[in-house]
């Protein structure tokens, strides 16, 4: 039989590829303790309460796992190699009992975070307790000595530095799905990435139309091909908010989440985004003149579409005053980055033709 080759990967809706060298840092970045967690507990509905320390983890059956990862944020690193300990093995070791549903997973991390799947679920993605990642122990930042790989859900739903396993009648939600409203599923193939916001639509009507959101919960607002000159969301949290073709001159995004939101075709001359959170967020064929990102988060963000042979389709509109915190070349991936310097060294060529709005 013919040997298969590797075509390129199948990614899930909306997401890119990461750079090929680089994997990205995402949430917290140390364990509590100085080392990370030296044992894993397990614990709650279990005939057989478990402490297993490293060395035990070690000396256990070893799973090598090639795994595509996906975070939230749009940046995919398809066949990532991750090795230690399947879950399944602990669930038989510590003899869990048919109550048990969910599985939490709980990190040693400063703000104990945690987050948690149907058993079943876990179970049947080959969850993995990994000690190693591209043949190498887990570096201490990417979730070392011990993190979980849950495959085929987006990354958040594998958590760092696991330091207990809990087995739960009923869910607990985890860190990011209860504080930030990350869909407890997280299937990236179904784009399972937040829930729905919760104000009712004659609420946001007003907030609108006020043009002053302030600081709330604006999740998922859908504000597609609105005139909002001026508006100001300070620090509101509008992680993927609908903006496309809307009219935001002159708006101050100063501080807000703004994860994974479509700017599709705005105009967005002279807005300010001054420490905004813009992961992931579409900013194609958006008109950016004036615009200030100083300080904003641009992880993985995009300012064209990119067709499938890679060239850019639909690219920002940019002048001499677009201004960029120097941390955003660390943060595109690849080929936005290459388009933002283009883009960047035409602008600078162009004379300024102010960009106020009108
Ligand atoms: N303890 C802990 N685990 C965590 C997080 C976190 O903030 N704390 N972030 C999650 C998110 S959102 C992602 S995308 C991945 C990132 O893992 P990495 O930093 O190794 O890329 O870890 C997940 N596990
Ligand atoms: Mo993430």
């Amino acid at each position: 039989m013919a040997e298969s080759h590797r075509t390129t990967p199948r990614l899930p809706p909306g997401q890119q590829l990461a750079a090929a060298h680089k994997w990205p840092l995402v949430g917290e970045r140390a364990p509590a303790s100085p080392c990370g967690p030296q044992a894993v507990e397990a614990a709650g509905l279990v005939a057989r309460p478990q402490v297993w320390t490293l060395a035990e983890l070690r000396a256990m059956p070893q799973t090598t796992c090639v795994v595509d990862v996906h975070c939230v944020t749009r940046w995919s690193k398809p066949g990532m190699l991750f090795g230690g300990v399947l879950l399944e093995e602990l669930v038989r070791r510590t003899e869990v009992l048919p109550a048990a549903r969910y599985v939490s997973f709980v990190a040693d991390s400063p703000r104990s975070h945690s987050t948690s799947l149907l058993l079943e679920d876990a179970l049947s993605l080959g969850t993995l307790v990994a000690l190693q990642a591209q043949g190498s122990p887990l570096a201490l930042e990417h979730g070392g000595p011990v993190r979980v790989v849950v495959p085929g859900r987006y990354f958040y739903k594998s958590l760092k530095w696991l330091v207990r396993l809990e087995f739960l009648a009923e869910d607990r939600l985890g860190y990011w799905e209860r504080e930030a409203g990350y869909h407890n599923t997280a299937d990236p193939w179904l784009e399972q990435r937040y829930q729905a916001a919760a104000l009712m639509p004659h609420e946001v009507q007003a907030l609108l139309a006020q043009r002053e959101l302030g600081q709330r919960d604006l999740r998922g607002l859908d504000a597609c091909g609105l005139s909002l000159p001026g508006l100001r969301a300070v620090g509101t949290l509008l992680r993927n908010a609908k903006f496309a073709q809307s009219v935001l001159c002159g708006a101050c995004f100063d501080g807000a989440n703004l994860t994974n939101a479509n700017f599709r075709q705005a105009d967005l001359r002279g807005a300010t985004f001054r420490g905004a959170d813009l992961e992931g967020a579409d900013l194609a064929g958006a008109d950016l003149r004036g615009c200030d990102f100083y300080g904003a988060s641009l992880l993985a963000a995009s300012f064209s579409s990119q067709a499938a042979d890679g060239s850019h389709e639909l690219p920002a509109v940019l002048d001499a005053g677009t201004r960029f915190d120097p941390a955003v070349w660390e943060q595109l991936l690849p080929a936005q980055s290459a388009l933002l310097a283009r883009l960047l060294k035409a602008a600078a060529l162009e004379p300024n033709e102010g960009a106020s709005c009108t």
